[in-house]
Parts: structure tokens; C-alpha cells; sequence
């Protein structure tokens, strides 16, 4: 096999008071830890876009890393990338990966094309999956880089763009099967508006659900019995856009009938877009029973835009995993780096040390929330806080057996409440976070 990071071997596991760049210091693969081998409890995803296509081309400049893989014809470049991912996963330990269906194929000339071109990309990551026993998490479409989308996909006022992404999106969903991936995700790249002066949101949104039914539809009818994802994002490349956050999204999949077969894929950097904490969006979708996935990364506090950084905030991993704890862990889903290096980490040694980094966070994340939950002070905090629905007039309302005439008669008996408020104690319970983290 070719090798593309001749100079980097295996990163091993060498533990907290290592100080070699090149080596984990908390993510031990074979570890076990909850019962199950570390890698199976995170479920760590490598990005197809970020790792081996960014080049860190942005608005104000071009790439500053060389992602051609020795290749010059599109052809060529897209098998050395399934070879260099394969080798880099291999050298993590990280056992899945993600694509959109342009990351792995570029578009040619006509869609006929295209699919023919993507089928032989496919047929190569099957094999490689078989010879390495790497798998797919999700796969996914890349409906709105082309100009085509300018004005959406599903979204667009033009039927034939509808047309065009339902084709592209079959295909794609046929390429997740084809790779046995558990995962398909909808991240709406511009499916929003602008201006509501040229939108029917009414048409659009119901043009939305349309797509999502004929995708599961097809989907199981070919063999997907894994779960459709949809990955809320506030804002970015349109203005509005409509699966804004998970609770945004949720109402959206009640109303057309969706929820049965779709789940979220929560992103840490669009969380904090929507302006809530990463941990909000995931407990929304675990109380909902739609927790599925997780892209993570990180934004920076002082940018609004979708900066997509490693993450390596301890405390934000930590809840994060906490609630992953309390959902019951991954099923369908793990996380997937939706992360690139910053611009100026332009080596390829820096694909490695940003991924020890963010591997590392999420494994200390994970050991602190398992730490947190066994401890139990924050559970029973929370317990004790609503001991007052297991019993007596909780109790009674809890059960149906209450209605306002009732309640009118207990409050107007009972007289003022002051004496049954307790402290919500909120500086006491972060410093019981402190006292755990720190003390791992
Ligand atoms: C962009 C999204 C995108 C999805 C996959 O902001 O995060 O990368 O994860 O289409
Ligand atoms: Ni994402
Ligand atoms: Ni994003």
C-alpha cells in the first residue's frame, strides 16, 4: 500500500504524563470502560470534507494545505484519498467515516456521469472497508456548493433542482447501503431564505418533507434500516435557515409525520450559533428520544460563523458526553470530526496532532462524565430538587387526577408556597463539576 505520512507510525497510547505530540495521552482504544472498548463507547468518525479535501481556502485567501494526494486528474485524486484516509484512520485507531457523495467523486460532466464515476469510488471503499474492517457512519449529499443550488435544493423554487436533488440524494443513499453505513444525514446547506420578499416559506417547507418522505421511502426499500439524521444549523450560507435547532426541527418533523424515521446529528459549532450550549441541544433531543449523532467540533466564542475547530474544551466534551451517558450511549450514531485545522496548521503532521487533540478531549470528556454520573451528586441534586412530584399533590397532577378546580381548592387551602422553595445551589453543583474533573 502507498503511503502518504511516511515519517508518522501508529499514534500509541502512552497515558496523562506523556509529552510526546505524537501520542494519546487519554483515548486508549482498547481501553474498557463502561463495559465495552473505548473505541466502541466513542465511536470516533474521520470528516471526508475537512481531512481530505480542506485546504483551508476561505474568504480572504487560498489553500494553505496541499490536499492533492500527488494527483493531478480527478480520477486519481479521489482513489489516493480513500488510500490516505484509510492510512490515517489506520494510524489513529478510528474506526469510521463520513463522506458527502462530492467529496468522494467530484461532479463531471452530466449526472449520468458522475453516478459512474462515484460507483467506482464506492466500489474501492467497499473493498478497502473489507480488507481493514473500517465502516461508514453516515453518508450524505452534497446538495448546495453547485450552482444549481443557489436558491436551495429541496427548497428551490425551480421543480427540476427538486428533480436534480432527489437524483443526487438516491444516489447517495445507495452509496450508504452499498458501504453498509447506519447513518444518513440531511444537513440542509441552503435549504432557508434571504429575504422572505421572494420566498414562499409555506411551499418550501412542505417541498422539504416531500424529499425527506421519498428518501425514506426509497431507502428502506433497498435495504437502509438505519437512521435518517437531520443536523440543525441556525444560520450559514443563507440567513435563515429552516432546520434551525433541534427543537426547530423536531416541530418540522411532527408536523409532516417524519419522526418515526428521523433523529439528530447535533453539531457543537451550530449549537452554539443558535446561541445555546452544546449540552442544550443534545438534552432537547434525548428528552425527545431523538438523539442519534454528533459532530464535533468547536466555534470560537468571539466569531459567529461556523469556525469548526478541533474541539478540546474539557468542560463542553464532558457535558457533551454526559448526556450521551444518559441517553444510553451511541447506537446508529458516534462522533464524527466536523472539524479542520486552523489555516495556519497547514502540515500533514497537523491532521494528526488536531485529531490526538480532539480524540483526547472527547476521551478525557468521556471518563469525566462517566466519573460525574457514577458520583451521583448531581443526579440526586436533581432528583431531590422535584422530590415534590412523587408524592401527594405532585403526585395527584402527574396522574390526571387533578384539574383547575382542584388545584384552585388545594392552593387556596395551602396558603403561600415560600416554604417549600429550596436553592437551586448552581455555584455548588459547578464546583462539583470542578471537583470531579480535576481530580480524574
Ligand atoms: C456545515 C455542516 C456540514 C454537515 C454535512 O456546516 O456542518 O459539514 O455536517 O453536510
Ligand atoms: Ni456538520
Ligand atoms: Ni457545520
Amino acid at each position: 500500500m502507498s503511503q502518504f505520512f511516511n515519517g508518522i507510525g501508529k499514534i500509541p497510547y502512552e497515558g496523562k504524563e506523556s509529552t510526546n505530540p505524537l501520542a494519546f495521552k487519554y483515548y486508549n482504544p482498547d481501553e474498557i470502560i463502561a463495559g465495552k472498548p473505548m473505541r466502541e463507547q466513542l465511536k470516533f468518525a474521520l470528516s471526508w470534507w475537512h481531512t481530505m479535501g480542506g485546504d483551508g481556502t476561505d474568504m480572504f485567501g487560498v489553500g494553505t494545505a496541499d490536499k492533492t494526494w500527488g494527483e493531478s486528474t480527478p480520477e486519481a485524486r479521489a482513489k489516493a484519498k480513500v488510500d490516505a484516509a484509510f492510512e490515517i484512520m489506520e494510524k489513529l485507531s478510528i474506526d469510521y467515516y463520513c463522506f458527502h457523495d462530492r467529496d468522494l467523486s467530484p461532479e463531471y460532466g452530466s449526472l449520468a456521469e458522475s453516478n459512474a464515476k462515484l460507483d467506482e469510488v464506492v466500489d474501492y471503499l467497499a473493498q478497502k472497508q473489507k480488507e481493514t474492517g473500517k465502516k461508514l457512519l453516515w453518508g450524505t449529499a452534497k446538495c448546495f456548493d453547485h450552482p444549481r443550488y443557489m436558491h436551495g435544493a429541496s427548497t428551490s423554487p425551480s421543480a427540476d433542482v427538486f428533480a436534480y436533488t432527489a437524483a443526487q440524494i438516491k444516489k447517495a443513499i445507495e452509496a450508504t447501503v452499498k458501504l453498509g453505513g447506519n447513518g444518513y444525514v440531511f444537513w440542509g446547506g441552503r435549504e432557508g431564505y434571504e429575504t422572505l420578499l421572494n420566498t414562499d416559506m409555506g411551499l418550501e417547507l412542505d417541498n422539504m418533507a416531500r424529499l425527506m418522505h421519498m428518501a425514506v421511502d426509497y431507502g428502506r426499500s433497498i435495504g437502509f434500516t438505519g437512521d435518517f439524521y437531520i443536523e440543525p444549523k441556525p444560520k450559514e450560507p443563507t440567513k435563515h435557515q429552516y432546520d434551525f435547532d433541534t427543537a426547530t426541527v423536531l416541530g418540522f418533523l411532527r408536523k409532516y409525520g417524519l419522526d418515526k424515521d428521523f433523529k439528530m446529528n447535533i453539531e457543537a459549532n451550530h449549537a452554539t450559533l443558535a446561541q445555546h450550549t452544546f449540552q442544550h441541544e443534545l438534552n432537547v433531543a434525548r428528552v425527545n428520544g431523538v438523539f442519534g449523532s454528533i459532530d464535533a467540533n468547536q466555534g470560537d466564542p468571539l466569531l459567529g460563523w461556523d469556525t469548526d475547530q478541533f474541539p478540546t474544551n474539557v468542560y463542553d466534551t464532558t457535558m457533551c458526553m454526559y448526556e450521551v451517558i444518559k441517553a444510553g450511549g451511541f447506537t446508529n450514531g458516534g462522533l464524527n470530526f466536523d472539524a479542520k485545522a486552523r489555516r495556519g496548521s497547514f502540515t500533514p503532521e497537523d491532521i494528526f496532532l488536531s485529531y490526538i487533540a480532539g480524540m483526547d478531549a472527547f476521551a478525557l470528556g468521556y471518563k469525566a462524565a462517566l466519573k460525574l454520573y457514577e458520583d451521583g451528586r448531581i443526579e440526586k441534586f436533581i432528583a431531590d430538587r422535584y422530590a415534590s412530584w412523587k408524592t401527594g399533590i405532585g403526585a395527584d397532577i402527574i396522574a390526571g387526577k387533578m384539574d383547575f378546580t382542584k388545584l384552585e381548592q388545594y392552593a387556596l387551602s395551602r396558603g403561600e408556597v415560600t416554604d417549600s422553595l429550596t436553592s437551586g445551589r448552581q455555584e455548588m453543583l459547578e464546583s462539583i463539576v470542578n471537583n470531579v474533573l480535576f481530580s480524574l
